[in-house]
């Protein structure tokens, strides 16, 4: 029995579906990029999900293959939602995870924005 190990892109994993519009979420900002929409399942009283556009599972496949434009385009509109969201002065958390270790349950690479409280710790 192999060790479970980051899955390749899925062009059904929900966020993909997401972006085709074929299942809802409550965007927060949309660019040629990226797509910004709030997490089902919140675990702060602010927790986005930022996406790119691309067919990119985790961070270091989107850093191999994505062109320049597209790395720039994501990495403003983090911080585009970030500032959108009233969060910059008083501070936020940014997370990706990667694959069965981070236990990442979605192959659409996402960053997550938590904030609006005093976070915890990080815990690793
Ligand atoms: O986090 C995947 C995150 O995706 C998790 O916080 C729930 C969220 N999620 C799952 N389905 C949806 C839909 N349909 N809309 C909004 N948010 C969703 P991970 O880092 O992969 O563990």
């Amino acid at each position: 029995m192999g060790v479970e190990t980051l899955e390749p892109y899925d062009d059904d994993n929900i966020f993909a579906r997401i972006l085709r519009g074929e299942i809802p979420a409550k965007p927060v900002y949309e660019d040629d990029y990226a797509f910004a929409f709030h997490d089902i399942n919140p675990q702060a009283p602010t927790h986005v999900l930022v996406i790119p556009k691309g067919r990119y599972v985790s961070w270091a496949d989107f850093a191999a293959k994505a062109a320049d434009a597209e790395i720039a385009g994501f990495v403003r509109a983090v911080g585009a939602v970030a500032r959108e969201l009233g969060i910059e002065e008083t501070g936020y958390r940014l997370l990706a995870n990667a694959g069965p270790h981070s236990h990442q349950e979605v192959p659409h690479l996402h960053v997550h924005i938590f904030g609006g409280k005093k976070l915890g710790a990080m815990l690793v």
